[in-house]
């Protein structure tokens, strides 16, 4: 056998192997090949990455650092990854069939959110508050000790980095879990980290499973912050492990997203949307947009163009140029995606395209339901693949009404050219995110997160501030 490339953690300055030397298999999902290892962590090695993170931040140099300094640090580890985008990008797609050119515009955004991030700490501005009793009051914002964090395989290098950025700029220090599915790009990154000389401790890497090397990180009482993004569910346990030593948690968990595409929309716009909503990254995006609703008139234009833009997505090896469309990332993720197909027809509804591929592949196909009741478990659940449920509506009211009916609560889509209709609906819409006209656009300094089953709190510009920092008052006497 060849040898296999290896992802060790980042603790402390140094790659090391798991105390006990244990190690997991990395598989690529196109070859369906087990092509590394990763170390795998155990509880004792997540409290040797919280020892040495606890130390960085109560005695280190990185939280006493001017905030010039840091940001300068920061965007020293951009310029090495922006050195190495090929490199972080080949990880990605070898790790999780993303195809190689996405894997490449995430890593910019990865790039981006540090130099953002860098730029947001350098550049804020506390508050002064004038008070009419002889004193005044002003607002500072001191790191807020260790953060753990934890991150999802969709978005492997591109999760981590939103989580990482904001954590190590505003001066905390950083346990990073990456998912066990996709260890290498973040473990390539903490290298980085440590070739652009950030402090030993600064940013340390944890690989292996959620239970116990993710949930020895959320239950230590030595952990101020947990910032985790994944399912429902585990984010439920997330919170209630972060609850015993009372550290906040931001959750940024599923979605069902509704698009909506009424009948006066631009439908070149909003089919190319459409597509991207749902089939980029072969759906295994939180803010997909699984739940498609167009209005009556237009239904059988807008069907055929999407059904035909979605036979024409290229399908194959995702270092193939091109290729728009690949694998699911892992075994146990396509069984999931294929169990909610074969429950299509069961439930009532119609597969109008796509389904499971026989290739042998852990491949399903670009999929379109149609007359699938609104109880039906695709049309409820959030099934992370490449699956849109698509539903005929008349009327504004009801489709909001449709649009709000469900559990989660990440984002929305709205296609029309009529300017009332489209700050009137979006207002109504209950989501972290609204796009009107488009879709997956970011701006840095917004709020980003989910109402409801989608999560907890908010990150993004000032709120991730918020989040990462200890905003202090200070109250002082200047009448005397
Ligand atoms: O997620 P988990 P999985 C959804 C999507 C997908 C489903 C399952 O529907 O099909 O979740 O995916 C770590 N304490 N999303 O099983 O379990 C785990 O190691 C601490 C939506 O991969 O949520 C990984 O690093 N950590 C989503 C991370 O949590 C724990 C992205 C996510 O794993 C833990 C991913 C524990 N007890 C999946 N258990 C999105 N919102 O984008 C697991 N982990």
């Amino acid at each position: 056998m060849s040898e296999l490339d290896f992802f060790g953690h980042i603790i402390d300055g140094a790659e090391v192997e798991s105390v006990d030397g244990g190690r997991f298999d990395v598989w690529n999902p196109w070859t369906q090949e087990v092509w590394a290892q990763a170390a795998l962590g155990s509880a004792e090695d997540a409290s040797r990455a919280i020892a040495s993170s606890r130390k960085a931040f109560d005695d280190g140099p990185w939280p006493r650092m001017g905030r010039v300094e840091r940001a300068n640090a920061i965007h020293k580890l951009a310029d090495l990854m922006e050195a190495r985008v090929d490199d972080l990008a080949r990880l990605d797609t070898t790790n999780m069939a993303k195809p190689f050119a996405q894997a490449k515009h995430d890593v910019a955004r990865s790039v981006w959110n540090f130099r953002f991030f860098a730029d947001h700490q350098r550049d804020n501005v506390g508050e002064v508050y004038p008070m009419d009793s002889g004193h005044h009051s002003y607002s500072e914002f001191g790191p807020a000790g260790v953060v753990a964090a934890i991150s999802p395989w969709n978005f492997p290098l591109m999760m981590a980095s939103w989580k990482i950025a904001p954590a190590i700029a505003w001066g905390n220090t950083c346990i990073i879990k990456p998912s066990e599915d996709t260890p290498a790009s973040v473990t390539l990154l903490g290298r980085l980290a440590l070739e652009a000389g950030l402090p030993p401790g600064v940013l340390n890497v944890l690989n292996g499973h959620g239970a116990p090397a993710g949930s020895s990180l959320t239950g230590d009482d030595r952990v101020d912050r947990v910032t985790f993004t994944g399912s429902s569910v585990t984010g439920k346990h997330v919170m209630a492990s972060a609850a015993t030593h009372l550290a906040p948690v931001s959750l940024e968990l599923g979605g069902k997203g509704a698009n909506i595409v009424f009948g006066d929309a631009d439908l070149d716009n909003a089919v190319y949307w459409a597509v991207e909503a749902i089939f980029r990254n072969s759906g295994q995006i939180c803010l997909a947009g699984s739940r498609l609703f167009v209005q009556a008139g237009i239904w059988d234009e807008f069907m055929d163009r999407f059904k035909g833009a979605a036979e024409a997505l290229t399908i194959g090896d995702p270092f193939d140029p091109a290729t728009r469309f690949s694998a699911l990332a892992s075994r146990k993720h396509f069984d999931k995606v294929a169990s909610y197909v074969e429950s299509v027809e069961l439930e009532g509804g119609k597969i109008l395209t796509g389904g499971v591929d026989d290739s042998g592949k852990w491949l399903v196909r670009p999929t379109i339901i149609a007359d699938l009741p609104l109880t039906g478990r695709a049309y409820c659940e959030e099934i992370f693949g490449p699956v849109c449920v698509v539903n005929k509506f008349e009327s504004e009211g009801e489709v909001v009404r449709l649009a709000n009916d469900t559990r989660y609560g990440l984002n929305a889509m709205l296609f029309t050219e009529n300017l009332s209709r489209a700050h009137r609906v979006a207002s109504k819409l209950r989501a972290g995110t609204v796009w009107v006209n488009c879709f997956f656009i970011r701006d840095l300094r917004t709020p980003f997160g989910g109402v409801g089953d989608s999560g907890v709190g908010r990150e993004g510009g000032n709120f991730s501030r918020e989040f990462f920092t200890e905003p202090k008052a200070i109250v002082m006497q200047i009448d005397r």
